[in-house]
């Protein structure tokens, strides 16, 4: 936080921030604190210069010699004891005597805190399609909700993000967990593991761990899955193609936890009644709204919505998504399926242009009546960016949408700026993603979609496909 203007220091402003008027935005505190400690001991050192030069009377002038100034400021520090202040930031503070205060580290970093004064000119983090050349700030938010056996899986794919990581702070937003879910828990420690450099040896080792215990059985569903995609998802988490930043720690992560009462299951067939749609998103736009209004710092220019439940997805996505320099944009999002039920599906629904036929039906509900795509309920003949899908076509083709879905969103910091959210409420008959589409379009931002330019959900069996799983296995036994 303390170094919120170092990378765009370089950037261009409007005001006139020069060094001839003194005007300048401030660096980092410890860093100043470093440099005043520096001042004073080149001050003293030529003061007492200057009174020997004067007095030429060394006797009756306490001076220090070279060596003893080099020295002894650092004699007494306790490394090992000062480590534990060491969690992501230097927290050495030295007085002029040399002495280190440790146990007014906490109330000190506050004051120097509340002691500078920081200046963006918000004209600079507007975003731009070239973003990783002008090192553009990128916020990714990611809600979790008993993600825990998902965690390593999404870490992943943070860690094969090829948008520079010193240029990416992550925020992550943990709600309403069961009581035997350790998302919190296991988030945070994999989060050290990240900034420490090392999760992806943490998560080898769980692996092998995990292989040993249950030594090598695996999920009976993927026997029934296509062989070509069950090999390209494990070339794809092949260590050997790891890109050479992968384990490079982010700029930063935090965490935030906080419960809004969801009440309906984080199953599979909860999650999917068409009656607890609207009160589900509602809560899901709550939550996403808490995560931006506590992350966005002025000087992100985009921001970068991820859901957990990716199984594959380009490493240069964000490099790709910029690149249209569209306000709001997203990727096509489809599923694997098992073979029996055709192999693939067009999973996100909530991407789509608007119709004739749905603005008529809104007309004839209620006010306050949430629209869900996917159910016969309401049938609204829009145009799906699923199923616009040529899986040959063009990855660089781009639509205009109405509806988004959240799946991977990449939006410009500014659309939240302006006031654009997730509406935790009904508006124009949505709510959440599909409502913030509508919302963006009707402030007068782009919107788009890419057809052809497809990242994959992973596929949870529901309970009927698990029953025929279960009976092509039996069949099977009988026929052996
Ligand atoms: N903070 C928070 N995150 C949630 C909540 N419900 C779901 N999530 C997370 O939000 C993302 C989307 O949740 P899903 O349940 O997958 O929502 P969805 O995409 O509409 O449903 P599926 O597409 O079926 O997965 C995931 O990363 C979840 O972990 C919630 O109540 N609070
Ligand atoms: C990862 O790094 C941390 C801090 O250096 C260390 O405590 C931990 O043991 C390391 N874990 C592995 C598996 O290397
Ligand atoms: C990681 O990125 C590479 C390069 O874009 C991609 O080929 C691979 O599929 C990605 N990994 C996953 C697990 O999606």
């Amino acid at each position: 936080m303390f170094r919120s203007l170092q990378d765009t220091n370089n950037k261009k402003s409007d005001l006139p921030i020069s060094k001839r008027n003194g005007f300048k935005p401030s660096k980092q505190s410890q860093e100043k604190l470093l440099k005043y400690i520096g001042i004073i001991f080149s001050s003293i050192f030529i003061i007492v210069i200057l009174i020997r030069w004067v007095f030429n009377d060394t006797a009756s002038v306490e001076y220090y010699t070279e060596e003893e100034l080099t020295n002894f400021d650092f004699k007494e520090i306790n490394h090992e004891e000062l480590k534990k202040y060491d969690e992501g930031v230097e927290a050495y503070l030295i007085d002029n005597e040399g002495k280190v205060t440790i146990k007014d580290i906490k109330s000190e970093i506050d004051q120097l805190y509340h002691s500078t004064v920081d200046y963006y000119d918000l004209n600079d983090y507007e975003g731009a399609p070239n973003g990783q050349e002008s090192a553009d700030h990128i916020l990714l938010l990611i809600p979790l909700r008993n993600a825990e056996p998902v965690l390593p899986l999404m870490l992943k794919h943070t860690m094969n993000l090829t948008y520079p990581h010193s240029l990416i702070d992550i925020a992550f937003l943990v709600s309403d967990c069961s009581k035997d879910d350790h998302t919190l828990e296991a988030l945070f420690d994999y989060s050290i593991a990240l900034q420490h450099g090392n999760l992806s040896k943490v998560l080898q080792l769980e692996e092998e761990e995990r292989n040993r215990k249950l030594k090598g059985t695996k999920d009976l569903h993927l026997k029934y899955m296509n062989p070509d995609y069950i090999e390209t998802v494990e070339k794809s988490f092949d260590p050997k193609s790891h890109h050479k930043e992968y384990d490079t720690p982010f700029r930063s992560i935090q965490i935030f936890k906080k419960d809004f009462g969801q009440v309906i299951g984080q199953g599979f067939s909860d999650r999917h009644d068409v009656k607890v749609q609207g009160i589900r998103r509602k809560l899901m736009g709550r939550a996403r709204n808490w995560l931006t209004a506590n992350s966005l710092k002025p000087y992100h220019s985009w921001v970068y919505w991820r859901d957990v439940d990716i199984e594959l997805m380009p490493g240069d996505i964000i490099q790709h998504l910029m690149k249209f320099n569209f306000d709001v944009v997203v990727p096509n999002v489809w599923r694997p399926l098992p073979e029996f039920l055709g192999n693939e599906q067009a999973y996100d629904l909530n991407s789509w242009i608007e119709s004739d036929q749905a603005l008529e039906l809104a007309k004839t509900l209620d006010e306050d009546d949430v629209i869900v795509e996917g159910y016969a309920e309401y049938p609204t003949w829009r145009a799906h960016l699923g199923y616009v899908r040529d899986p040959n076509g063009n990855p660089d083709e781009i639509v205009g949408l109405d509806g988004i879905g959240g799946v991977s969103i990449l939006a410009k910091a500014k659309v939240f700026r302006r006031g654009a959210h997730f509406p935790a409420f009904t508006f124009l008959n949505h709510a959440e993603t599909e409502a913030f589409g509508k919302m963006c379009k009707k402030m007068g931002f782009s919107v788009g979609g890419l057809p052809h330019y497809t990242i994959w959900h992973i596929y949870e069996p529901s309970e009927d496909d698990l029953q025929e799983i279960a009976r092509k296995e039996r069949k099977k036994r009988r026929q052996q």
